[in-house]
């Protein structure tokens, strides 16, 4: 019989995932959740065939250099593979591994819920309510927000999760607006009824609003500049439920506290798990709504992602190609 791979997982999983796992693999579990140190990471890519890490730990070229002869495949347990510096792993022939598609109708759906809430007031009213607030009746004056039917939603990134966001978007009567480093198919196109952008610059100054839902890369790091962010109308909302990076951060918060942009969505930041007490501020002001990274944080979500780590182990070690893998020139 052949001997099952050490699959060395850095968080806790949903209990069905972990099950799983423990049939399948000689699988090394962290059942209390702590994040796993440095040496511990250094340790477990010593050992292991398969590190199963997440967004909160950081596969740089230093880790993976200390890689032992064992170390194949780094499944991430997630999509974007930011943490992971795939192009080291290519060069020490592990191969690297994400969760692709399971996560995109959740994430979008988390996107138009933030979409939504900051222009119609959702959390300030929900939060007046909880509170014990002072509630005078229905008002015609009273709690405007903005509507978002008829308005233009520009996506900067139409793959998977953006076409979803684009699908849903269009639904609640928004016009699609997109820009992408490829323009999608044509029949996709049609069916969105979207406006392709060429000029990520001249969408930016002529969106309601903007929907961050690229990949984190050296090429999308601050991909909406301050210099870009200025280029917005002073009505417009920026969502973002991929990569804190993506947007300068500072120069957003800035334009915002400025009155230059309107207000966003967060759902992801740049320094996680740490959030800039000037969006708290933000927040408590209402002109932002801030989540703690829960875009896919579905139960369903999760038990799919761990269903993909097994797939593309399993794959691997039947001396196949993991259906999920991600190449260094994808990044
Ligand atoms: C995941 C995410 O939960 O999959 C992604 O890219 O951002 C998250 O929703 C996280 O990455 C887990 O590693």
């Amino acid at each position: 019989v052949r001997k099952k791979p050490l699959v060395v997982i850095t968080r806790k999983l949903p209990d069905q995932v972990e099950t799983r796992m423990r049939e399948l693999f000689d699988a090394r579990l962290n059942l209390d959740d702590k994040r796993m140190t440095q040496p511990e990471l250094v340790a477990a890519v010593k050992e292991a065939d398969v590190l199963v890490p997440t967004i909160t730990d950081r596969i740089d070229a230093a880790l993976i250099a200390q890689a032992g002869e064992r170390l194949k495949l780094i499944a991430n347990f997630g999509n974007g593979v930011d943490n992971i510096d795939v192009a080291a792993a290519a060069r020490k022939g592990i191969t690297v591994t994400n969760t692709p598609n399971v996560l995109n109708e959740d994430t979008a759906d988390m996107t138009m819920a933030l979409m939504l809430a900051v222009p119609r007031r959702l959390t300030e009213g929900a939060e007046l309510l909880r509170s014990g607030g002072e509630w005078g009746g229905w008002s015609p004056t009273w709690m405007l927000g903005h509507r978002i039917w008829g308005k233009r939603l520009g996506i900067v990134g139409m793959g998977r999760v953006g076409t979803a966001v684009a699908r849903r978007a269009k639904a609640f009567g928004l016009s699609i607006h997109y820009h992408n480093r490829q323009r999608v198919l044509p029949a996709i196109e049609d069916e969105l009824e979207a406006t392709y952008w060429d000029s990520l610059d001249q969408m930016l100054a002529r969106m309601d609003i903007i929907s961050v839902n690229c990949p984190s890369t050296p090429a999308t790091f601050h991909l909406l500049s301050a210099r870009r962010l200025e280029l917005m109308q002073p009505r417009a909302y920026v969502v973002n439920t991929a990569r804190g990076d993506v947007v300068d951060e500072d120069a957003l918060i800035r334009l915002i506290e400025e009155g230059k942009l309107a207000g966003a969505g967060l759902d992801v930041f740049e320094h996680e798990p740490s959030v800039n007490p000037k969006l708290l501020k933000l927040a408590q002001k209402n002109k932002i709504v801030i989540l703690p990274h829960m875009g896919s944080a579905t139960i369903e979500g999760r038990i799919d992602m761990g269903e993909k780590v097994i797939i593309n182990i399993r794959t691997l070690f039947d001396g196949h190609r993991p259906p999920d893998r991600v190449l260094p020139r994808n990044v």
